[in-house]
């Protein structure tokens, strides 16, 4: 019989689909598994190719877990606000929810297609507003507890978006999602203060099993740092407060530099005497973008504020003050001690605009670059009370002296920067806050959840950067729910990473409309105890649901601080010749292709087996074929099995040796080394033959990779009948540790380093058994004849040589 997928296949998603076999069950008495991947975006391309391979490999976690006996929540759903889906709707005059529709039904069909145990009836949609009522909710306890406020601040905008982004947005200086300029623009923003939990997102890292990168990843993101605030003293009345991490340096210190965004400046602005050129540099600072300001080996530019001096607090020398954009307003407190000797940056400034260069730390040469010691044990010179010192000591005397002195304290400052949540555009989350003239910023009464996103006439944003909702004046304009007089709505809607934050909480109890979930499924699912997703997402969307989820927590919705107990990530898949793949590169792989040709089993199993999950693998057609081989060469198997349940005595060390690797690499997500067992052990039955017992275990063990074919298998040879129940529903194989070991081996026989032969011999025999064995064989006795054994060299349970001479 032939091996037909596309009729197998068919049958059984029709199967799964009547007798839904993936239900999760709350409250259930096994023990629970909750396995999460990231929910796709459901753009108009469809499923690319990398989408199965985190699909596929945590559906093979979940199914196995299954059979080991746990109660499984493998949910799916769409993260489906979002800008293309508007531009989109833009281009096309269609609506985006319309958009959004079709898309989900396409991107549905062919998760089906691929036969993922997702439990379908928990389902979520991010724009639904059942669903979004529920982001709405938390965004305004957020409100409530102050953690959400608005403010205007000079913030990413995208020019051809025209949306301003997040900080994460903007990658190498240009949008994240159209590459194109990203400027600097004063903005009124709803911002969200993520800054409230950096010590906490810190601190929680160690209690949770994520891989060490992704903790790397968002310790360098939160990034704390310890130092102090000095204080300086100036000509012009004010003082000035910079941030620093090497207050042993305070001697060394020859200027000052003020970030070009600095409110300082324009107080100052009578006082300066060149404020043409300082507003000249100002204006050319707001062209860049963060990433281009902060890069070393940059010429370094500026203006020095004519007019104005601070003095060197422990030198009492003067110090110039100049405006530079290399100083960023949003870290710190945007002014920096320049200090040429031992921070690059300044030695370069310094250096073009000659500013004298002071050697503070002993052991490089501060005349040709700056001298960064590698450790603090060096010396300090010219520093006052200071010399001698390491700079270990030096640091702490410095932050004690500055404290005594009145002019200084410590101070611990973090990288991580609040979060820009408004957007101005249309297809996001409305956020449910109105504005009165007399009581500010009012939260709607939760019983007017949601706040449904309204029908507009056109999507575009507007050219001054309002939202398209701005022109809905009949939606705009409403009374105040505090003082009941005239009131506006907010027109920014949420960004993308809302519906995100904590849509895992929802799955738990998806149709509940009086709580996001109900407190009985939150404790009975609570934590995530596997979450698989993008590297990329490990500083935004992983992040953002941290904080989420810890301020649910603090306000008595959630059980766990953490929502994820451990985290791994999955490397990407590049086109064939090793480049990402891209429509205008030409090689993008549709899941559509390579199901219609080889069935869907193939496509998992080869998804899992083309290397390293961690890894980038590079996708190649051809290779697809030798996966589909293996799947034939399983379901001919049927035919060569040997009547009867029983384990053959022959395959039964390699069946337990197989069942004890398959389980230890699917744990540790080595799918293409348990295939690789797997392989080895149907090769294996080709060569020696096997029992319907055999073929059984194989089946469990393939059933996690390739449910298909091993359904209709079971059902073939008759396991079904017999059991009542589909291989999924088994039992996983247990081994038993003592039969994993082989009893008998192969060994090479050699003579004069010549292969002669192979014995089969008992694990671990000695020489004298090796040899009566060898002695067995006609080509060895040949060739020892009336010959003398000189020596024997014995590889235990490999080779024999035998070292004869006349
Ligand atoms: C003097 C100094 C001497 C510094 C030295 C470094 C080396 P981390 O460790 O990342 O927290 N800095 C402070 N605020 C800044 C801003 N708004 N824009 C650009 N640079 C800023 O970095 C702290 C150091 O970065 C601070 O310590 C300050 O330079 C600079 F040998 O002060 B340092
Ligand atoms: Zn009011």
């Amino acid at each position: 019989m032939k091996y037909d997928f596309a009729a197998i296949e068919k049958k059984w998603q029709k199967r799964w689909e009547e007798t839904k076999p993936y239900a999760a069950v709350t409250g259930d008495k096994r023990p629970k598994f909750y396995g999460l991947i990231e929910f796709p975006y459901p753009s108009g391309q469809g499923l690319h190719v990398g989408h199965p391979r985190p699909f596929t490999a945590m559906d093979i976690v979940t199914r196995k877990k299954r059979m080991e006996g746990y109660n499984v929540l493998y949910p799916i759903g769409f993260d489906a606000f979002g800008l293309p889906t508007e531009n989109y709707a833009i281009k096309n005059h269609i609506h985006p929810a319309i958009v959004t529709k079709q898309n989900i039904a396409n991107f549905t069909s062919q998760l089906k297609m691929l036969g993922y145990g997702f439990d379908w009836d928990r389902c979520v949609d991010t724009t639904d507003p059942n669903y979004y009522k529920w982001t709405q909710w938390i965004f305004l306890q957020m409100f409530k507890k102050g953690l959400a406020y608005k403010t205007t601040m000079p913030v990413n905008w995208c020019t051809s978006c025209k949306c301003v982004l997040a900080n994460e947005e903007v990658v190498n200086g240009v949008c994240e999602r159209c590459g194109s300029e990203v400027i600097r623009k004063e903005k009124s923003q709803w911002m969200l203060k993520i800054t409230a939990y950096a010590q906490r997102l810190l601190d929680d890292l160690e209690d949770v099993d994520f891989i060490e990168r992704v903790k790397i990843q968002q310790r360098n993101w939160i990034g704390r740092s310890t130092g102090a605030e000095i204080t300086f003293d100036t000509n012009v009345g004010d003082r000035v407060t910079v941030y620093t991490t090497r207050a042993d340096t305070l001697f060394g210190t020859t200027y000052m530099v003020i970030s070009p965004e600095h409110p300082l400046l324009k107080e100052w602005q009578p006082k300066i005497k060149n404020w043409d050129a300082v507003a000249a540099y100002q204006e050319e600072a707001a062209h860049k973008s963060d990433f281009e300001r902060g890069e070393l080996n940059k010429e370094k530019t500026g203006v020095r504020l004519e007019g104005i001096e601070a003095m060197n607090p422990v030198t009492h020398k003067p110090l110039p003050l100049f405006v530079s954009d290399y100083v960023l307003m949003g870290y710190g407190t945007g002014i920096v001690m320049g200090v040429p000797g031992h921070d690059q940056r300044d030695w370069e400034f310094a250096t073009k605009f000659g500013l004298p260069i002071i050697e503070v730390v002993k052991g490089g040469d501060v005349t040709k670059e700056a001298f960064v010691a590698k450790d603090d044990s060096a010396v300090m010179v010219n520093s006052g009370f200071l010399n001698g010192m390491t700079v270990k000591e030096a640091i702490p005397a410095m932050k004690k002296y500055v404290v005594e002195q009145g002019f200084g304290k410590e101070k611990v400052n973090y990288k991580l920067r609040d979060w820009v949540f408004s957007r101005q555009r249309y297809w996001g989350e409305p956020i449910p806050l109105v504005h009165c003239d007399k009581c500010g910023w009012v939260a709607l009464p939760e019983e007017q959840l949601p706040l449904v996103l309204p029908q507009v006439e056109s999507y575009e944003p507007t050219d001054d950067g309002e939202s398209p909702l701005s022109k809905m004046t009949d939606w705009v304009n409403t009374t105040c729910p505090c003082c009941g007089g005239p009131a506006k709505r907010e027109t920014d809607t949420m960004p993308q990473w809302a519906g995100s934050s904590w849509y895992f909480l929802r799955y738990m109890d998806p149709h509940n409309d009086k709580a996001l979930a109900s407190k009985e499924a939150l404790e009975y699912w609570s934590p995530v105890d596997w979450y698989n997703g993008g590297m990329e997402h490990t500083t935004l969307h992983l992040l953002y649901s941290r904080f989420w989820h810890k301020f649910l927590y603090d306000i008595g919705v959630v059980p766990t601080k953490e929502p994820y107990a451990k985290r791994t990530s999955h490397g990407m898949i590049l086109g064939e010749g090793g480049e990402k793949m891209s429509k205008s590169r030409g090689n993008v792989v549709n899941p559509n292709d390579i199901v219609a040709q080889y069935g869907a089993d193939t496509m998992r199993l080869h998804i899992m087996f083309i290397g390293d999950f961690e890894k980038a693998v590079t996708w190649s057609n051809e290779a697809v074929k030798g996966s589909k081989r293996f799947l034939d060469r399983c379901w001919n198997l049927m035919d060569l099995a040997q009547d009867s349940d029983e384990l053959s005595q022959k395959n039964e060390a390699l069946i337990h040796k197989t069942i004890k690797k398959v389980t230890a690499d699917i744990d540790d997500l080595k799918m293409n080394t348990a295939i690789a067992a797997l392989m080895a052990m149907v090769n294996e039955f080709y060569s020696s033959g096997l029992t319907r017992g055999d073929l059984q275990q194989l089946m469990l063990l393939l059933s996690p990779f390739a449910p298909h074919m091993v359904e209709e298998m079971w059902e073939l040879t008759g396991y079904a009948g017999k059991t009542g129940k589909m291989a999924m529903q088994m039992p996983w194989p247990a081994y038993d540790e003592g039969k994993t070991v082989d009893t008998h081996v192969d060994m090479a026989i050699q003579v004069n380093g010549k292969l002669k032969g192979a014995v089969t011999v008992p694990a671990g025999s000695d020489q004298e058994t090796v040899m009566a064995a060898a002695m067995e064989l006609d080509k060895v006795r040949k060739a020892a004849e009336g010959m003398t054994v000189v020596k024997t060299i014995l590889v235990k349970d490999k080779l024999m040589n035998l070292i004869v001479k006349p």
